[in-house]
């Protein structure tokens, strides 16, 4: 066979030995074979002599050329193995697919969400005011008279400053009307603290939505058609809603309102203890104290507020039996909802 012939055959030998996709310990086999000191490729150059002299050169450039193309074609199969090592070590591909999770709203925030949807469409924007409150905007400019009880430490948390962690969010009612001309349509929600006894329905914050509309000659049966309105979004056609005569500094008169039993219809059950009602908040007409206070002229305009606590309401829309569970973020539990 002619030594031309020969570097035709190597090379061709060794493509068909690469194309068989060898191990790197094949690969380092193969080079020792082709370029090592030993090997075939230098082999070669050793014969060159017995090559006719006007033509040693063509064969010398053939050689050279077989052994960058050995080399090259070598270092790139170690080069692409070496990366199909370290995907396949960090990709098992027979191991289970790792399930993401979504998260989901907090009762208590989706129904943050719900007021803030139904109330935007009746009209109302929405106000927010800081947690800590000083006690002028937390009481007195809402008519607590000194000796309230509620101003007692056992109800409220004082600071060292004398600023109070605010007990309601009727305070965010005198920031607004202080900043504000009327007419003044708002909502405001926001957590509220309370230094008493935890139990099932009883916790030591909690949120509230505070409702607040001063205008010219703003009555009580607008109080109501708008709280009705409300609850029939929000529980359903079906819920029925009752206000019982009741006491707060700030408003005069003043109510209680109760919506029918989600759970029984208001046949009476364990939720409403048997009464076939629930109480929701607290509602009114703004107190002309109150107007005085942040200077606005109580013979001009009126006003209704109302002021509604969310966890309980949450409560019943999603058949939450103690208040403790929304505040222990359990995973297991917010799952559900
Ligand atoms: C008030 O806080 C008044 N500021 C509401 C108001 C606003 C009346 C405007 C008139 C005009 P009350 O203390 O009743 O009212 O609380 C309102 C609601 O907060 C209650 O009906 C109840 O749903 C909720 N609430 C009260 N205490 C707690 C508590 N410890 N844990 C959870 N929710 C509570």
């Amino acid at each position: 066979m002619s030594l031309f012939k020969k570097v035709d055959e190597l090379r061709s030998e060794f493509k068909q030995a690469l194309a068989s996709n060898p191990a790197l310990s094949d690969l380092e086999r193969l080079k020792q074979k082709y370029l090592g000191r030993k090997g075939v490729i230098n082999d070669l150059f050793k014969q060159i002599k017995d090559v006719e002299a006007d033509r040693r050169g063509e064969f010398g450039g053939l050689i050279n050329q077989l052994k960058t193309d050995v080399q090259d074609l070598i270092d790139a199969q170690v080069r692409e193995s070496h990366s199909e090592e370290q995907a396949s070590d960090s990709l098992d591909v027979t191991l289970p697919g790792v399930e993401y999770t979504r998260g989901t709203l907090h009762p208590i925030e989706s129904t943050l969400r719900d007021f803030k949807r139904i109330f935007h469409r009746l009209g109302f924007a929405v106000a927010e005011g800081p947690e800590i409150e000083t006690q002028w905007r937390n009481f007195d400019a809402l008519n607590f008279p000194p000796e309230h009880p509620a101003r007692d430490m056992q109800d409220t948390f004082f600071l060292e400053n004398g600023s109070v962690l605010r007990t309601h969010t009727s305070p965010v009612q005198i920031r607004l009307m202080l900043e504000e001309k009327p007419p003044i349509r708002s909502i405001m929600p926001g957590r509220v603290y309370r230094n008493e006894a935890i139990d099932a329905g009883h916790y030591c914050l909690f949120h509230q939505v505070e409702g607040l509309y001063v205008d010219e000659n703003v009555t009580m049966g607008e109080l109501k058609a708008t709280l009705e309105l409300f609850c029939r979004e929000y529980f359903g056609e079906a819920v029925k809603l009752r206000f019982r005569p009741s006491f707060f500094p700030f408003t005069e008169p003043s109510s209680e309102m109760d919506v029918s039993c989600f759970l029984c219809g208001g046949k009476g059950c364990r939720v409403c203890k048997q009464t076939g009602w629930l109480e929701i908040g607290g509602c009114g007409m703004v107190d002309p104290n109150v107007f005085k206070a942040v200077d606005i002229d109580p013979e001009a305009y009126t006003g209704y507020a109302f002021g509604m606590g969310i966890e309980r309401i949450a409560m019943m829309k999603y058949g939450i039996t103690d208040i403790r569970l929304l505040f222990e973020n359990d995973v297991r539990f917010l799952k559900q909802f």
